[in-house]
């Protein structure tokens, strides 16, 4: 079972981004990903046993995650898989905490951080052309957060469909 721990927008956030997406498209091309599969990925795990995957779910009942808010006001462009993503121009503190603190509790589990720095960003298009910067459009969304989702990503027809199997409990 391939598993990621991630941090999902509302309704409200995931249309903007939808919206967004479709816009950055236009001038940059690629894939967008589904509509309802944009979110933000603090931890991937890859592929674990059902057995460790039910270990984990109980795992994630029982972390903390305390609210926080984070600002998405920057794109960026990885070459490799042509990822357009959005992210934010100053630290988050209250992520990267998060993020470590997951770590820390997956060690426990057998899982090895990454070597790479954390860097937050959401994926709107893949296989998509560097941007001109000056042809983006200016972006300030705020991402009000409380929960963590263990999410189960599933092959399928269509591609890959992400399945939350448990969440954190909210405070
Ligand atoms: P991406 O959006 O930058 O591609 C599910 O695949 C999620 O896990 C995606 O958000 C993806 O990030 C992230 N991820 C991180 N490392 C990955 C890896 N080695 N393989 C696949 N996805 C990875």
């Amino acid at each position: 079972m391939r598993l990621f721990f991630a941090l999902w927008p509302d309704d409200a956030l995931r249309h903007e981004l939808v919206a967004l997406a479709r816009q950055v498209q236009g001038s940059c091309g690629g894939r967008r990903p589904r509509d309802e599969a944009i979110h933000l990925t603090l931890a991937f795990l890859g592929e674990v046993s059902p057995a460790q995957a039910s270990e984990l779910a109980d795992m994630t009942r029982g972390f903390h995650c305390p609210a926080g808010q984070w600002t998405l006001d920057r794109f960026g462009h990885f070459r490799r898989g042509g990822i357009l993503w959005l992210g934010s121009e100053a630290p988050v503190p209250a992520l990267d905490a998060v993020q470590a603190r997951l770590w820390q509790a997956l060690t426990d589990y057998g899982f090895t951080p990454p070597s790479r720095p954390f860097l937050p960003h959401v994926t709107l298009l893949r296989k998509a052309r560097r941007p001109r910067w000056d042809k983006l459009p200016a972006v300030n969304l705020d991402w009000h957060y409380n929960k963590l989702v263990l999410i189960h990503s599933v092959a399928d027809g269509r591609g890959r469909r992400y399945d939350s199997l448990a969440h954190t409990t909210t405070a």
